[in-house]
């Protein structure tokens, strides 16, 4: 496999000096990307050093460098895991072909909508991310969100990659729009709803890299197993980053649902909140809010595109090669929960129509494990509270729920009811300014914020006292 040209302008193991028209084209693009990384990424930091991690090499072992770096110096660049000669389409309708190294031109159109989708979604987290380094609570993890915006940034770079090599004059007007949307724009928006979001407050963003980046992990994961070759293997090494950012989402939440824990056990009345800290119920309902809204990124649960997109072989199931035996999905059913007025009907669904449902189980059951792991570090701290996920038809937006109303439990309800409870389950205007009112950026060395407890260990070996951010 190539190793990684960092002499370039842009770093690459795809050897792109080989191919000087799409280098050129690449090269048009950079300017244009670092603009608006200067206009849209974190807000006023763009000239401290912050200690990052840069890929040096597409191998699952050692491929990061650890080092002090300006964003804007960030060497952003494509790079592809190594490529297998005799791989072949895996599953669908063409399965036993090899591996497709150019776009079939039957499927251009679907493969770049894919494409675009996944894409967008890299520069809008950056957008709803830019101003959360100012109230971080250490510079431990002022760092962590630095590095996941530098390398959404990078995962930006991958998708256009893709754009600019297979899809001629339409990826290069589709790679430019990926930098004209904007997070919550009322005239431009981003794709998908949960990018549209304003997450600008940390709960939010432990939250976010949490359920979010999560769905990250399983498009990737099943954008991987696709039949185009350059596809999967840009996701492949995708996902080798992704794992960090749902460690900072994970880790976050346990650490400040223990902090929680710790301040109710404190105070006289068990209020967190006087302890200048976050209650558990106010943290529950963020959980309600960012999982219900990342449900809705998995698309409706009966799909007629994720029926194409298995059945061209370009989007597979999680882990489709290794978990399952028979993969063409053909002459088999998955019943899905209907609600048809006012009542619940089971119905069975030809699988490949039902793929996005099958991903959203596979989805929840990987949250569900994250969720008992922090009830017991709750307990471990002495508090009964259990952490919940609300019921797939929480407060849905995409799909069959939508429109409907139902409790956390997924009982259906009258809108007059759910808007009656509504304060008790998803965050409110009150809950969001308290939490503006006690985050202020902690910005000393081994100081972390009084509503968080502080990580168990630091950033590639180093101590949480490291300066991970030179101010
Ligand atoms: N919001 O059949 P349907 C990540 C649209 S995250 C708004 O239900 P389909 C990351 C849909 O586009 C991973 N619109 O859905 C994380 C369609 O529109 P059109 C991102 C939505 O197509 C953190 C219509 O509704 N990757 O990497 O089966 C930080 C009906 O479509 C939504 C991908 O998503 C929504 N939530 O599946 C940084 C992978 N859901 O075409 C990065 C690529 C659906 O009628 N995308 N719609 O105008 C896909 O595979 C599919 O497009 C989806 C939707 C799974 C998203
Ligand atoms: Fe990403
Ligand atoms: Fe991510």
């Amino acid at each position: 496999m190539a190793s990684i040209d960092y002499e370039s302008k842009i770093p690459n193991n795809v050897n792109l000096s080989d191919d000087r028209r799409l280098q050129r084209a690449l090269e048009h693009w950079q300017p244009r990307y670092l603009q608006w990384w200067q206009e849209m990424g974190p807000d006023g930091i763009q000239e401290k050093d912050v200690y990052l991690r840069t890929a040096v090499s597409a191998d699952k072992d050692g491929w990061a460098h650890f080092d002090y770096v300006k964003m804007p110096d960030y060497r952003w660049g494509i790079f592809l895991s190594e490529r297998d000669p005799d791989r072949k389409v895996n599953f669908g309708d063409h399965i036993g072909q090899p591996a497709w190294q150019e776009v079939p031109g039957e499927f251009r159109n679907t493969l770049r909508r894919i494409i675009v989708t996944q894409g967008d979604t890299e520069p809008a987290s950056v957008e709803q991310q830019r101003q959360l380094w100012k109230t971080a609570p250490s510079l431990y993890d002022m760092r962590n969100v630095c590095q996941v915006n530098v390398e959404e940034g990078r995962h930006l770079w991958a998708m256009v990659y893709l754009l600019h090599s297979y899809f001629g004059a339409e990826g290069r007007d589709e790679a430019e729009e990926l930098l004209a949307r904007r997070s919550g724009d009322a005239d431009k928006p981003r794709i998908l709803d949960a990018f549209n979001q304003p997450c600008d407050d940390w709960l939010s963003f432990y939250c976010f890299t949490m359920f979010a980046d999560r769905d990250g992990k399983f498009q990737l994961h099943s954008l991987s197993e696709s039949g185009f070759d350059p596809l999967s293997r840009t996701c492949k090494f995708m996902l080798t980053e992704e794992a960090h950012h749902m460690f900072v989402g994970d880790t976050g939440l346990e650490r400040v649902l223990r902090r929680s824990a710790q301040l109710t056990l404190l105070d006289p009345s068990g209020d967190a909140r006087a302890q200048g800290g976050i209650d558990l119920a106010t943290e529950q309902k963020f959980i309600n809010f960012w999982f219900s809204y990342c449900l809705d990124l998995f698309g409706s649960e009966i799909s007629s595109n994720a029926a194409d997109f298995f059945a061209a072989g370009l989007k597979g199931r999680f882990m489709e090669e290794k978990n399952y035996t028979e993969h063409t999905a053909l002459g088999q059913e998955k019943l899905v929960t209907l609600f048809k007025d006012g009542k619940f009907v089971d119905e069975s669904v030809a699988l490949r129509n039902a793929m996005n449902e099958v991903l959203r189980d596979d989805y929840i059951d990987d949250c569900a494990n994250a969720v008992r792991r922090w009830s017991k570090a709750v307990k471990d701290e002495g508090l009964d509270f259990e952490v919940t996920l609300p019921s797939r038809r929480f407060h849905r937006h995409q799909g069959i729920y939508n429109g409907a109303f139902f409790d956390l439990q997924g009982n259906p309800i009258s809108e007059a009811e759910f808007n009656a409870r509504k304060a008790d389950w998803l965050p409110t205007d009150a809950d969001k300014a308290y939490l503006r009112s006690i985050m202020h950026g902690v910005y000393e060395q081994g100081k972390v914020a009084n509503w968080i407890a502080p990580p168990r260990r630091g950033i590639n070996g180093q101590e949480f006292q490291y300066e991970y951010v030179k101010l």
